[in-house]
């Protein structure tokens, strides 16, 4: 029997223990989307960075260095945080230092703190997700990365998503009201996941920003089987 806890926030992380648990970093719109897509299209590693600075200092180093802040591309790096920019060779046979808002703290945040694996979660792998965490059967502990400390919908709606893909595959332990709202949530979003997000806070803000086909392509439902997860300090294929 898995069991499985979501944490809404990494404001609350310090409540839950995550020492030997599979960890799903959840940051669907957009960074670990991004990451997932980037492991996808070949690049060798992603290292999630704190700083802008941090991560400039990793070009000497032969990383493409790639940063968002508040959504949009910080000047001066060579990528921003879209999937889109990791296709078409872009990435391929490369390692990618990237800082975000809010996916890459998220990912630091558990990096040290004993967990069995550090996954990145994505609709867009996630029934080969549900599989590796099925077939390991190590308790899950799903972080949503929310938005500057605050709640979101989209990462709660892919926590609830992949719970249900993991009890489709075998026995949960659900004691977490936080993921039983996220599972009765999903049920209501499932059908219209891009029109049900098109009221969240989120969805607005990259809107603004002429970010919709990033959003689409993020929202899309297991298009590969590529698993990503952290290999000692870097984001690899698993
Ligand atoms: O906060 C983050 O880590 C980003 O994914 C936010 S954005 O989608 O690039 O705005």
């Amino acid at each position: 029997m898995i069991t499985i806890e979501v944490v809404l926030s990494p404001a609350l992380l310090h409540l839950t223990k995550v020492k030997d648990t599979n960890v799903v970093v959840i940051d669907i719109l957009r960074a670990t989307s991004t990451i997932c897509t980037a492991i996808h299209h070949g690049a060798i590693a992603v290292r999630a960075v704190a700083s802008p600075a941090e991560t400039l200092d990793l070009k000497s180093d032969n990383y493409l260095t790639a940063a968002e802040r508040d959504g949009q591309k910080l000047e001066g790096f060579d990528m921003g945080n879209s999937p889109f920019e990791c296709m078409e060779g872009r990435v391929e046979g490369k390692k990618i230092a990237l800082t975000t808002t809010n996916g890459t703290k998220c990912i630091e945040a558990v990096a040290n703190a004993g967990a069995r694996n550090v996954f990145a979660g994505s609709f867009l792998n996630l029934e080969a997700m549900a599989d590796y965490l099925a077939k390991d059967g190590a308790p899950v502990v799903m972080l949503c990365a929310g938005w500057k400390d605050s709640f979101n919908l989209e990462d709660t709606l892919f926590a609830g998503a992949l719970i249900e893909a993991i009890s489709q595959r075998g026995e949960t332990f659900v004691d977490c009201d936080a993921a039983l709202m996220s599972e009765d949530l999903y049920k209501i979003a499932k059908s219209d996941l891009v029109g049900y997000l098109k009221k969240s806070s989120h969805y607005r803000r990259l809107s603004h920003l002429h970010h919709e086909e990033d959003m689409v392509y993020c929202l899309q439902h297991s298009v590969f089987e590529t698993i990503t997860g952290l290999v000692e300090t870097e984001m690899k294929k698993i």
